[in-house]
């Protein structure tokens, strides 16, 4: 019996399986073939069918982008070919200042679009506190989004102009109302969301795997992702870094040394405009930590 080859897209990955929807719409339980191979969700891969329900994967596309996340343990890739990175804060509770400028750097050096959610303005007190920490970030030209994600018809008017024929992958801490922004826009992700927490008895939607979902009439594809205290750099060239600080284009034309790193180096066009107050102090501290932690990481 010749063995019939189909390229599907990874909707889920858990470490031994992936979960991998064919054109037709069914999904299927696929196992790695061969030496490991690493997809993620998002990638688009070859694969045969076995049976009615599961399958093999033995290749993965070309990717446009790979993404990591990090926790205490190791840096691992989340999902890959992705168009929009939503980065969602709430009013409360408070969100990390660094992982914000994490995930900003993060998107810039991957060729992503990122587009700062801010959510649950509902909660009337601290919005302008917020407000007033988001606007450094605003004012690099990042798009920015206010939400109250329990409010449907709300999130649908505001983020499906930046969703439509994208695949945007929702990123933040845990509660800031990532699976809420989902559940809004895929009324099905729903019933799922429901059905897991009852299966763990977990009094919480706390989602703990990364998944692609479609949006309502196949008008793009959104992935949710587990609340995460630290977005993964470390698999970023310097040069890569330097990308994810798009402000820092305009002064370092007149950095006297080509090859300049914007840290110490006379004659430096990011640290006079610095200086001048044109760059943000904490982007450039930001700056300075992500190039020590690769420095660090190497030795
Ligand atoms: N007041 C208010 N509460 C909200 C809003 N959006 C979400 N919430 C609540 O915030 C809590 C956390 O929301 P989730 O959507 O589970 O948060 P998450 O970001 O997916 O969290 P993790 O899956 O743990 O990463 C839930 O109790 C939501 O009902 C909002 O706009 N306003
Ligand atoms: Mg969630
Ligand atoms: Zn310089």
């Amino acid at each position: 019996m010749s063995e019939q080859v189909v390229s599907a897209r990874v909707i889920g990955a858990h470490g031994r399986h992936y979960d991998v929807e064919l054109p037709n719409g069914a999904v299927r339980r696929c196992y790695p073939k061969g030496k490991r191979n690493e997809a993620t969700v998002g990638d688009t891969v070859d694969i045969t069918l076995d049976g009615d329900s599961e399958g093999y994967l033995f290749a993965i596309h070309p990717r446009k982008n790979l993404l990591y996340r990090s926790d205490e343990w190791r840096t691992k890739q989340f999902a890959a070919n992705v168009d929009r990175l939503f980065i969602v804060v709430a009013v409360e509770p408070t969100f990390s200042d660094d992982l914000l400028g994490r995930a900003l750097t993060g998107a810039w050096a991957a060729d992503v679009e990122p587009v700062i959610v801010l959510n649950k303005v509902d909660l009337g007190d601290r919005v302008d506190q917020a407000r007033i920490r988001l606007a450094p970030y605003i004012s690099l030209g990042v798009p920015m989004v206010e939400l109250v994600a329990t409010d449907t018809a709300v999130v649908f008017d505001r983020l499906m102009p930046f969703m439509t024929g994208k695949t945007s992958l929702l990123l933040g801490q845990s509660a800031m109302g990532k699976s809420t922004i989902l559940n809004a826009l895929v009324p099905n992700a729903r019933a799922l969301t429901q059905e897991h927490s009852v299966a763990l008895g977990a009094g919480k939607h706390t989602t703990t795997t990364t998944r692609l979902y479609h949006l309502p009439n196949s008008a793009g594809d959104i992935i949710d992702s587990p609340g995460v205290q630290v977005f993964g750099l470390a698999h970023l060239s310097p040069e890569d870094i330097e990308r994810g600080f798009p402000e820092f284009v305009e002064h370092k034309r007149h950095c006297r040394f080509y090859n300049c790193s914007h840290q110490h180096e006379p004659g430096c066009g990011v640290l006079s405009a610095l200086e001048k107050g044109l760059i943000d102090t904490i982007r450039h501290q930001l700056y300075g930590r992500l190039l020590e932690e690769k420095a660090s990481a190497k030795t």
